[in-house]
């Protein structure tokens, strides 16, 4: 049961993101209304939302996800490997100080994103990607281990996240797209596969019940449907021209 999550503001700046898509630069307006719509649906969650300022100097500080992992027993500030995102973890430091007693911090050589991080129970799966290294994850998992939960890693080659391609839609159910349809370190779940032209369709929230989905994803969405999901729709195509998917847009815990 989640109770709280952490969201910022787009900056204008936002036009100028980090992207490997080629959808396109962002709608600023667009951006700003889709994020309310999604901070609107984590209310529907039952989620209290601390919304953040916008913080201009840095173009990809909406996507918060990548700058912390919140977990039952304490937070771990990240160290991002992209050098324009690196400085953004210092403003989230003492937004996490007023919620957690432990906070913990990747030191350097390390980089990881939360974005690679995914939680399934106490374990928790960390992605080896251009942006999460070795020793990022290493020492996450010795963290981790420190708090009586654990870790292990996966490799990631397609898409720029863990997250990106596979996802925790139900109990023992992932979501999954590309090369983890069939990863043998998702051998013990019930997958089901999100078709290759429904890139991003794989990137889902389950809070309290419900899950979020990216729209324009029908298939992904009847088929989760079928599984008897309680579906929330959400927009993020100004989101997605910055390879952003749903999950990198907030902290939930
Ligand atoms: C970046 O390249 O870092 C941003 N433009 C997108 C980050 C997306 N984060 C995520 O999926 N967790």
């Amino acid at each position: 049961m989640f109770t709280k999550a952490i969201v910022r503001t787009p900056g204008c700046s936002l036009t100028s993101g980090l992207t490997a898509s080629k959808l396109g630069t962002p709608v600023y307006q667009k951006a700003l209304e889709q994020h309310r719509q999604y901070i609107a649906a984590l209310e529907r969650c039952s989620l209290d939302v601390l919304i953040l300022e916008a913080d201009e100097a840095f173009p990809d500080s909406t996507f918060v996800e990548d700058v912390a992992i919140v977990t039952p027993k304490c937070a771990i500030i990240t160290r991002p490997a992209a050098a324009s995102r690196r400085g953004e973890t210092a403003a989230m430091l003492p937004v996490l100080e007023d919620f957690y007693s432990y906070i913990e911090k990747i030191q350097p050589p390390g980089t990881l994103d939360g974005g690679d991080v995914m939680q399934v129970d106490q374990h928790f799966y960390i992605g080896l990607s251009s942006r999460t290294n070795r020793a990022g994850a290493d020492q996450l998992i010795e963290i981790l281990q420190r708090y009586g939960m654990t870790g292990s890693t996966v490799p990631v080659t397609e898409g720029l996240h863990l997250k990106t391609g596979v996802t925790q839609v139900a109990e023992n159910t992932l979501l999954a797209a590309g090369e983890f349809i069939a990863s043998p370190n998702f051998s013990d779940f019930r997958i089901l596969p999100v078709p290759e032209e429904a890139n991003g369709g794989a990137n889902c929230i389950r809070i309290n019940g419900k899950l979020l989905l990216s729209a324009g994803f029908p298939e992904v969405s009847r088929q989760l449907v079928d599984q008897g999901a309680e579906l929330i729709e959400v927009d993020i195509s100004e989101y997605a021209k910055l390879d952003g998917g749903l999950t990198c847009l907030s902290l939930r815990f």
